[in-house]
């Protein structure tokens, strides 16, 4: 008889992030996506274990039922609470439910030995952060907390020079999968580069399973929005310049920018930039799943 190396009753798991399904996409598209994403997780081999806090308790399967709660939420009035690492613990000390975003997730993720994660693009410094120091608490936790962040890059409303900056004062490495180029979520290139690339699978993996063991810090593995779905830098450029004169109008300040200003982006494009939000997100999830794969399974 041969005895498996590895129980199979524990597969490969890939962590899932509920900010992005309750504050990053319309409402009416949030079900369908978190469905499609976690069938894609399951076609690459690994269970999507989906992130957030429901009624205090902090969980790495949250159901499609406990996301429709959270999103009848948001139709009462009020959005549901995007946590944080500051406001995670009050939302659990008060018994509240609230998404988490990367930062929480991927300490959510890393409490359970969870070691890949799949979103769609990191937080990062936001413009004109010498003045109002807006930088996403994301940076911090991925110095903190031994998981690799499968992403198409940070997010391109951000200072993506100055997030790239971050990220090496921080000691992150920042490895490209298949590119050399530090991608800019609807754009392949977001004008710097990474430390190493990768090309191989296996060889990602066994590069990843050792350094969050030796280094006891994240890695975010870059992972651009494939070329057909890319947003034209001029188009781009022109849906920004509204969608962020738009987010100031509406006086958003803080947490509340990044959701505003996508939003903006997402009407102000005719739904062009949710596509291909949504497209890169499809593809942070596959990669996601071949890692996990690679490290777990
Ligand atoms: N990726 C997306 N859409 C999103 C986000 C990521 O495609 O809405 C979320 C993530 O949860 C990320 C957060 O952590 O945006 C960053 O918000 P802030 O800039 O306020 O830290
Ligand atoms: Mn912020």
């Amino acid at each position: 008889m041969t005895v498996p190396v590895r129980s199979p009753v524990v597969p490969a798991r890939l962590a899932l992030e509920t900010t992005l399904l309750t504050h990053g996409v319309p409402r009416e598209a949030a079900v369908g996506l978190l469905r499609e994403l976690a069938a894609l997780c399951r076609a690459g081999g690994a269970s999507p274990c989906l992130c957030g806090v429901v009624r205090g308790v902090a969980r790495d399967d949250v159901s499609e039922a406990d996301l429709l709660a959270m999103l009848d939420e948001g139709a009462r009035g009020q959005p549901v609470a995007k946590l944080n690492t500051s406001s995670l613990g009050a939302a659990m000390a008060q018994g509240r439910s609230g998404a988490t975003t990367v930062s929480t997730t991927v300490e959510v993720a890393a409490q359970r030995g969870i070691r890949v994660f799949a979103t769609g693009g990191l937080g990062g410094v936001h413009k004109g952060f010498a003045t109002h120091m807006d930088i996403s608490t994301d940076l911090l936790a991925l110095a903190r907390w031994p998981v690799a962040v499968v992403t198409a890059g940070c997010k391109s409303i951000l200072d993506v020079l100055a997030t790239r900056e971050m990220l090496e004062t921080l000691g992150v490495p920042v490895i490209g999968w298949q590119t050399d180029r530090f991608a800019a979520f609807y754009q392949r290139d977001g004008g710097c580069g990474v430390d190493a690339r990768f090309d191989d699978m296996a060889a990602l993996g066994r590069f990843v399973r050792s350094t969050l063991m030796r280094s006891g810090r994240g890695v975010v593995i870059v992972n651009p929005i494939p070329s057909e779905h890319e947003i034209d830098a001029n188009q781009w450029q022109g849906w920004l310049n509204a969608a962020e004169a738009e987010a100031r109008a509406a006086g958003a300040t803080g947490r509340a920018v990044t959701p505003a200003t996508l939003g903006a982006l997402h009407r102000l494009s005719g739904g062009k930039t949710l596509a291909a939000n949504i497209e890169l997100v499809k593809h942070n999830v596959r990669v996601g799943a071949a890692l996990a794969v690679a490290i777990d399974g």
